[in-house]
């Protein structure tokens, strides 16, 4: 493909014939940036050709990543960058009367996740293809993505996200590759080659994939992440009823299939129990195993090579029902005995756990299972069978350690537990960072650890340099290519290292801090845009942005505001250094508690925002509708990074590595990735407060009276007390009871704990603020010192740890 502006321009032209049925006169801003991505388009379709060939020659083992959730971000910036035609597409646009940032503005997010686990999957596949990693991952095309969020009196309200309303240059619907799911029915003994049981299913569905492109940065190869969408057959629609006017029961089973895949459960912790997200799980699983099958028999006959070819990664949970999938496959279908078929099985799953909060951890009632999946209740029985005769044989007469383990939890109702499905189906299991790999090997999973110490290991997560350093902030990513000599720094992050001895440097202080500013100021543009409020870009910028959940403590944050506002309302000298508390965050829309927080936020920074004295010093602005987009804009901005879970809950956290990166410095507990953090920048360059996981563990168990911490604290109290007081709620003292409540009586996750050690903290970030060279030495630090974050490291341990596979190049364009 050739690379001059004059052929990017005739290609463009042509594409805008041929896919827009119009003419350059008449292109809309959509049908250009429609153009323009299909221009873009072809440039990858063209590498990915040459990656499917290499690799249908090699025929590799293959990274087959199963997830319930991708948030991608956006395509368009990405795809300019790993295909290098910016400069064409600026000229190409400006040749169609459009500057290349409206048309980039115009990307839609495919918002097909929720928060961390989503993201992750993304960096993940995108360090997979620059590792030149044959993969593929599955997913689901949800019809809408996580919701839109707005407020209405400081409470959110949430709008569905019809993301693809415009449809999306970014994808390849294959409907000739439509295959066919069931549900429900039952099993049946039939005559074969000897006994069996099969599955017959009451009703079936068909499943059409589509892939999107997946470039590696820096190479030939382009992997695909197929998503799969449920389809009515044309003859769900009954034209009977329709011509009888009875238009609704038209379309019924319409409806009801398509369902499926509708939209993205919006909730990331706690389990509703739904029908349709069991059949949602299913319904991918079925797609994902009969494709990879497929693929597995493209090449090769013999199911004992199976398991060398095949590796697959299960996302958390949602997935961990392709245990039984592919046991039912290889036994019902490809009539593999049980003990050959298992053995495979045990092979080819690799489990990754997220979370530590035990009601994250996925069950599903029995009678719901028999109901929708017959067969597979069966194999999940049989597999339990042999499991806790294998628990026997290591612990004989341990019934109570069966009774843990058993993948059948028995009260109050009986429950198919699908973690512990995970690790006895699995031969590598792991945490996303070290702490939280200790305590699931410590807690969570101890039985399953003792038993199979090998099983388990860390891998700590890690983000997309390119992503989250050179797109989201090219300022910083210009200096960093000039001072380290080029753009190697993207494909080995830890060459940032040689920041460091710079670190003191007058000229490289004063442009760090220059562009800080400089993306300060971009940020207050559209913090005033989208909330009216206005930011002093020379303040400092604490950033607060993750799903919001008790256990992450916006608490704590809202409580240090307060406090701050008080010492200015009290004293209007008083000695707080100007800062902007930047709030990003979705809860989930049946979590009060966590609604309840978010409004409070919002009302704090009403009540900041127009106090006279306060505001010369703080402000308060809570960005709408957080999103990868957003995340990419405020991120390069931030100053301080807030990172204040309780100890022992946050797995791992990825924001606080990508806000360190971008020369943001913690104030953190020692929880998830944090500790990991810290280790490297060195606790001089982060700012640690309150309790550790062991500490918070024992305060939990032992008798903990958070009122006490009230009473004791002049601070702590009187930041209560406004907030009880209907200071931030026009007055109305019931608006916020029930949080007040909550921290008083019960304060599951110790803010009261810990606030006085965090205020304290935050008092030292303003004397470390104060010196501005002493600051951005700290900046420097922190991106110098985060390389280890980098994806491209979480890839080659996974390689080293799980995977063992090996890279395939994919050869040059003649
Ligand atoms: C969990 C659940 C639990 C059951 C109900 C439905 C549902 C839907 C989504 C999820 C995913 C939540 C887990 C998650 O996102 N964990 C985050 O994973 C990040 C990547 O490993 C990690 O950095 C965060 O600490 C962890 O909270």
């Amino acid at each position: 493909m050739t690379d001059n502006a004059d052929d990017f321009g005739r290609n463009m032209v042509a594409n805008l014939y041929r896919h827009r049925g119009t003419t350059v006169e008449s292109a809309s801003a959509r049908d250009a940036y429609h153009t323009l991505a299909v221009t873009i388009r072809d440039r990858l379709i063209e590498r990915y050709a040459r990656t499917a060939a290499a690799h249908y020659a090699a025929n590799p083992r293959f990274v087959y990543y199963l997830s319930a959730e991708y948030l991608l971000g956006r395509q368009f910036e990405q795809n300019l960058l790993y295909t290098d035609t910016r400069e064409q597409a600026r000229v190409a646009a400006s040749a169609l009367g459009y500057p290349l940032d409206d048309l980039a503005a115009l990307d839609a997010e495919p918002g097909l996740g929720n928060g961390g686990l989503g993201r992750l999957a993304a960096c993940l596949l995108d360090s997979l293809a620059t590792a030149d990693i044959p993969a593929v991952g599955y997913g689901i095309r949800y019809d809408f993505g996580i919701f839109t969020q707005s407020f209405r009196d400081g409470a959110q309200r949430e709008l569905p996200d019809d993301w693809s309303h415009y449809g999306t240059p970014w994808e390849f619907a294959a409907p000739d590759d439509r295959l066919e799911v069931g549900f429900y029915g039952h099993t049946e003994a039939y005559n074969g080659s000897g006994p069996r049981r099969r599955w017959v299913p009451g009703e079936t569905v068909l499943g059409e994939p589509s892939h999107m492109l997946v470039p590696g940065w820096g190479t030939e190869t382009v992997n695909i992440i197929r998503l799969w969408r449920a389809v009515a057959s044309s003859d769900s629609f009954d034209l009977g009823h329709f011509s009888a006017g009875r238009y609704g029961d038209a379309v019924e089973n319409v409806t009801h299939v398509e369902n499926i895949t509708r939209v993205l459960y919006p909730d990331d912790s706690t389990e509703l129990g739904r029908e349709l997200r069991l059949k949602q799980q299913y319904f991918l699983v079925a797609c994902t195993l009969r494709d990879i099958v497929r693929r597995f028999r493209l090449r090769n006959e013999d199911f004992d090579h199976f398991a060398d070819k095949v590796v697959i990664q299960l996302n958390d949970t949602h997935p961990v029902m392709a245990i039984a999938e592919l046991m039912r496959l290889l036994v019902d279908e490809y009539a593999l005995d049980w003990d050959r078929a298992w053995g495979i099985t045990r092979r080819v799953f690799a489990y990754t756990c997220h979370t530590l909060l035990p009601e994250a951890l996925e069950t599903w009632p029995v009678s719901l299972v028999e109901r929708l999946l017959p067969r597979h209740m069966e194999i999940v029985y049989l597999i339990n069978h042999h499991f806790l005769a294998d628990v026997e044989r290591h612990f004989p007469g341990d019934h109570d350690r069966k009774r843990r383990m058993s993948l059948i939890q028995e009260e109050p109702e009986r429950r198919v537990r699908m973690a512990h499905l995970a690790v006895v189906g699995s031969s590598a299991v792991n945490g996303v960072a070290e702490l939280h790999s200790d305590l699931l090997s410590a807690e969570t999973l101890r039985d399953f650890a003792q038993l199979w110490p090998e099983r388990f290991h860390n891998v700590t997560n890690g983000v997309s340099s390119r992503r989250f350093l050179r797109i989201a902030n090219p300022r910083l990513s210009g200096l960093l290519t000039e001072r380290l000599g080029g753009e190697e720094w993207l494909r080995d992050l830890d060459l940032l290292a040689d920041l460091e001895s710079h670190a003191d440097d007058r000229a490289l202080q004063e442009r760090w801090r220059d562009i800080k500013r400089r993306n300060r100021e971009d940020l207050a543009l559209h913090v005033k845009d989208a909330t009216g409020v206005v930011i002093d870009p020379d303040a400092m910028c604490d950033v607060m942005i993750k799903r919001f959940h008790e256990y992450k403590r916006q608490l704590l944050k809202v409580l240090h505001i307060v406090t701050l506002y008080h010492r200015l309302r009290d004293d209007p000298a008083a000695d707080v250094v100007p800062r902007t508390f930047v709030f990003g965050g979705k809860a989930a829309p049946g979590y009060h508690a966590a609604k309840r927080i978010i409004a409070l936020v919002n009302g704090v920074g009403a009540a900041v925002n127009a106090d006279p004295v306060a505001s010369r010093r703080l402000r308060v602005a809570f960005v709408p509708n957080y999103n990868v987009t957003r995340a990419e804009l405020i991120i390069p901005a931030a100053d301080l990074s807030e990172q204040i879970s309780m100890a022992g809950k946050e797995a791992s956290g990825t924001g606080n590595m990508k806000l360190a990166l971008n020369g943001a410095v913690t104030v953190g507990t020692l929880d998830g990735a944090n500790i990991e953090i810290r280790d490297r920048v060195g606790d001089e360059n982060f700012f640690l407060f309150g309790q550790d996981a062991a500490e918070a563990a024992r305060t939990r168990r032992g008798y903990y009276d958070p009122r006490s911490f009230y009473e004791r604290d002049p601070e702590l109290r009187a930041a209560v007390d406004a907030i009880a007081s209907g200071a931030f709620s026009g007055g109305d003292r019931g608006a916020f009871s029930s949080v007040v409540d909550s921290i008083l009586y019960h304060d599951e996750y110790l803010v009261m704990a810990d606030y006085r050690s965090y205020v304290d903290t935050q008092d030292a970030v303003d004397g470390a603020w104060r010196d501005a060279d002493r600051w951005t030495r700290m900046s420097i630090m922190n991106t110098a010192r985060c390389g280890f974050f980098s994806a491209d490291r979480t890839i080659r341990d996974y390689r080293e740890r799980v995977w063992h596979v090996d890279p395939v190049r994919v050869g040059p364009h003649h």
